[in-house]
């Protein structure tokens, strides 16, 4: 006798008979999801543990999870059994088909109200769908953004949950308690609706991508402008860690840059220069390009490691093509200062345009986004945290609103100071053949964003010259001919006279 028949007479059919005890569940037995799951025995939680590979289960529990509130399921009935209703369950498994998989296996062993959570690296419109979905069969589910790394993982990461709104009354209580604190506050709190988690992760990873190139563009000027040493570049970045660059990844290009191979040099001198991609960079790039907004560092970003990845044709091209050869001749100090004002300078810009970006999606897709949060989740817990993000959640906190980050007194001042160094900085690598293309992005698009008449009018005269594309007037040179907010097309190569305009909607 067996399922609900046993049930009634009230006999012991194993282990899922005994009354649940589990708080939390989590299925992928990966490192990521070993650390999740101690993080969460430390905060008090009861968590239930599987994995596809079976065995993996009870190694985690005779070794890791050893004396901690872990409990291990060996079958996907098992795991749902053991779970306290609403059941929360997460899954970190390969974003894809696998997170599928474990859906539709969980799906006849649970009931309405239950919570699925995707902590995975999955793409945002995978949890739209998800979202939807499982919505119809009384499901709530939740895509998670997780960063931080396995140590994050382990001792608070950040969380940036989206997904079904109803849900996060119940996993709150989890997630906050496991998540990074930033002065007391946790690094998590409901994103937005559908995909909006995933989303956020998306653009946090470009934006990671952006904060990276930008180190390696000022290690390079260092290194081939001005002929430093790899212990005095240590010794800058660790400068700069006290200052307002102080992060995450200025500290640990800190720690590479001073890490000596068994032979005493550097390590990273002999690394290949030929970076890898998981697509995250490329997929926040990829949204930007459709929602028609100018996040360029990104952009660069990703390029910039397309380019590293053809090394042996770069090799070739370095034996047949010349640039000039850099000669520094000003002052080391003072341009060490203008390279961190500059740094400085450019991530703004990429952080400002991270929020456009997202400000835009979030219109778009019809969510709302709790800015202020946002930058709170970045603050810590993730490969980007920083004392800057400190900065930029006070400016949202300050007006949810803003339109963009340069316009907060703040930042506004923080750029104008900078520029001056920014500039002579750029300057100085482009003298030099050496490529900034994330700090020369930044400058060009703080150029174009701070100008109010751009050269787009040439761009639209030429458009509809070959194309009669049409054209809109000037408010201020509107006339009887052309007329406010109308497009007007008119006859370009019309000889010995006055242009023909004929003008639609009027
Ligand atoms: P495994 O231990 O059985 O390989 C990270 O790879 C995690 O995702 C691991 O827990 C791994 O399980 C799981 N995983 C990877 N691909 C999977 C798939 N196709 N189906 C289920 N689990 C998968």
């Amino acid at each position: 006798m067996s399922g609900p028949v046993a049930r009634l007479a009230g006999l012991k059919v194993g282990p899922a008979q005994s009354e649940p005890s589990g708080d939390f569940g989590l299925i992928g037995l990966a490192v990521m999801g070993q650390n999740l799951i101690l993080n969460a025995a430390d905060h008090g939680f009861t968590v239930v543990a599987f994995n596809r590979t079976v065995s993996k289960v009870d190694r985690f529990l005779e070794n890791e999870a050893k004396g901690k509130s872990v409990v291990g399921a060996h079958s996907i009935e098992e795991f749902c059994a053991k779970l306290k209703k609403p059941r929360r369950m997460m899954l970190l498994v390969m974003a894809g088909p696998a997170v599928d998989d474990f859906i539709e296996k969980l799906l006849p062993h649970i009931d309405a109200g239950d919570i699925i959570i995707d902590g995975g690296n999955s793409h945002y419109p995978d949890s739209n769908r998800r979202t939807k979905y499982l919505a119809e069969k009384g499901i709530r589910f939740v895509g998670t953004g997780v960063s931080g790394g396995e140590e994050g993982a382990r001792y608070g990461p950040s969380l940036m949950p989206g997904g079904n709104e109803e849900a996060w009354p119940y996993i709150k209580d989890i997630f906050q308690s496991i998540a990074a604190k930033s002065d007391g506050e946790p690094c998590c709190d409901w994103v937005g609706d559908e995909g909006a988690g995933h989303y956020v992760k998306m653009v946090h990873n470009g934006i990671e991508y952006g904060d990276m190139q930008l180190i390696c563009e000022a290690y390079d000027i260092m290194k081939r402008g001005l002929g430093m040493s790899y212990a005095e570049m240590g010794d800058v970045f660790a400068e700069w860690n006290k200052g307002v660059l102080d992060s995450f990844l200025i500290e640990i290009t800190r720690d590479v840059l001073r890490f000596n191979d068994d032979d005493g040099k550097p390590l990273v001198e002999k690394i290949l220069d030929a970076a890898g991609q998981k697509g995250t960079g490329k997929w926040t790039a990829i949204n930007a390009l459709d929602l028609g907004m100018p996040v360029t560092l990104i952009g660069e970003a990703v390029f910039a490691r397309c380019l590293s990845s053809i090394k042996d044709e770069r090799t070739r091209a370095s034996k047949l093509l010349s640039g000039p050869t850099p000669k520094f001749t000003g002052d080391k100090a003072t341009f060490l200062k203008n390279l961190e004002q500059g740094l400085y300078a450019s991530k703004i810009i990429s952080y400002a345009q991270g929020f456009m970006l997202m400000q835009t999606a979030a219109k778009q897709y019809g969510w709302k986004l709790n800015k202020p949060s946002i930058a709170l989740m970045w603050r810590g817990g993730c490969i980007i945290r920083s004392v800057f993000l400190k900065d930029i959640t006070s400016a949202y906190r300050q007006n949810p609103d803003l339109e963009n980050l340069l316009f907060n007194d703040f930042f506004n001042k923080a750029i104008h100071t900078a520029q001056p160094g920014w500039r002579d900085v750029i300057a100085f690598a482009v003298q030099s053949g050496i490529p900034m293309p994330a700090f020369s992005t930044a400058l060009a698009f703080f150029d174009g964003y701070r100008t109010k008449d751009l050269p787009a009018n040439l761009l639209q005269a030429q458009r509809d010259y070959f194309g009669a594309h049409t054209f809109q007037i000037k408010p201020e040179y509107a006339n009887d001919k052309f007329k406010v907010g109308a497009y007007t097309h008119v006859n370009w190569t019309g000889r010995g006279g006055n242009v023909s305009a004929s003008t639609y909607n009027a």
